[in-house]
């Protein structure tokens, strides 16, 4: 019968050394900065008369980036409003065919996404951010201080 506590022992010793490493002063500090994480969760938007759909309802915190395409033969805006008088929007319109960018940072809470022009005539929609459950998923990158 063979062992296999020698190569589980070798491993072992491995974590062991690394985790003394990291303890020790400067490194340790690095290794704490280095956990500072940033979301960003890219959602397309398609925009039709009159109507906004979303690739997704829900995204984590963080930076959110629409990418705004107008599929209608109607020049539409696009604009996302929430809590604590949270309003953003790109400033021109979205002509027909045209793709745009808004890049936001959001909080927890429940977002209205909307075209000025339109929202009255229903074209608006719910995104809720910070209430992710199992069934999103997210791009998550961890900046590093190493260069
Ligand atoms: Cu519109």
């Amino acid at each position: 019968m063979r062992s296999r506590i020698g190569k589980k022992g070798t491993a072992l010793a491995v974590v062991a050394l690394a985790a003394t490493a990291v303890a020790g002063g400067a490194l340790a500090a690095i290794a704490a900065h280095s956990t500072a994480m940033t979301t960003t969760t890219t959602i397309k938007a398609t925009e039709t008369n009159y109507k906004i759909t979303l690739s997704r309802a829900t995204a984590p915190v963080g930076t959110v980036v629409f990418v705004v395409h107008n599929s209608s033969k109607t020049a539409h805006r696009f604009g996302v409003k929430g809590v604590n008088g949270f309003s953003r929007g790109i400033p021109t319109l979205i002509k027909p065919g045209q793709t745009k960018y808004l890049t936001v940072v959001l909080k927890k809470g429940t977002y209205t996404v909307f075209c000025k022009i339109h929202a009255s005539l229903g074209m608006k929609t719910i995104l809720k951010v910070g209430t992710t459950t199992g069934t999103t998923t997210s791009h998550t990158t961890t900046t590093s201080t190493w260069g």
